[in-house]
């Protein structure tokens, strides 16, 4: 694994996804079509992993929140379906410098989640099936501006792109919406993930460009 970029990786490809004609579906609109600064516009949804990927069945898929006192809450692929389900469409921004707008994501929010959970810690700790690790304040999880998400263009989430279900952050840089999403680590004190470890921000503002800790 080569820590140059977030997303340069064994199996870096481009997939062409079809445009289709969009009518009026009443679905939420959150993307902006605006792009933030040093960003490049794609119509392309290109595949970044630092690795392989890994191949969960739904069958054996769980998601777990552990909080700062040590406690885990669990789901499994049939709690995830009874969580109330979200339609949006969402502008993305990559670190490497393309954004993509418009895309089209279902899956569910993560405030449903931490209704479930009691915690007062800051920070989370977020890990994927086959060892990815990202961290973000447990705030922005909240609010309705993070989703685990399970359906991309009206289709199932496919496994380049995090399939069965990742984290969808799309107000942080790209690299912070673990693929494969598998749990998330709350704590007290922050802990770095993957590509944060290396040097990326801690935070990742797209809109203030924080590319990289300092
Ligand atoms: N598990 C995991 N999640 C990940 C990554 C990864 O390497 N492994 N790469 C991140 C980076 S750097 C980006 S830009 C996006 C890319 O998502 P995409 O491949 O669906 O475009 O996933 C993020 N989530
Ligand atoms: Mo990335």
């Amino acid at each position: 694994m080569s820590a140059v970029e977030p997303g340069d990786g064994a199996e870096n490809e481009v997939l062409r996804v079809p445009e289709v004609t969009r009518g009026f579906t009443g679905r939420r609109r959150r993307r902006t079509e605006a792009l933030p600064p040093g960003q490049y516009r794609t119509d392309d949804f290109p595949v970044l992993s630092a690795g392989p990927t890994p191949r969960v069945d739904t069958d054996e898929w769980r998601f777990t929140i552990t909080t700062e006192t040590g406690s885990s809450h669990h789901w499994d692929w049939n709690g995830l379906q009874r969580l109330p389900r979200d339609s949006f469409d969402t502008d993305l921004h990559c670190v490497t410098r393309w954004s993509k707008f418009g895309t089209r994501w279902s899956g569910y929010p993560l405030d449903a989640f931490f209704d479930r959970v009691q915690t007062s810690a800051g920070h989370a700790l977020v890990t994927s099936y086959g060892g990815y690790t990202t961290n973000l304040p447990v705030a922005d999880l909240l609010g309705g501006r993070a989703w685990i998400v399970t359906g991309y263009d009206g289709q199932p989430l496919e496994p380049v792109h995090g399939g069965p279900a990742r984290l969808l952050v799309p107000h942080l840089y790209l690299w912070k919406s673990a693929k494969w999403v598998r749990s998330i680590t709350l704590s007290d004190e922050q802990e770095l993930g993957f590509w944060e470890r290396v040097g990326y921000h801690a935070y990742g503002d797209p809109w203030s460009e924080q590319r990289y800790s300092l």
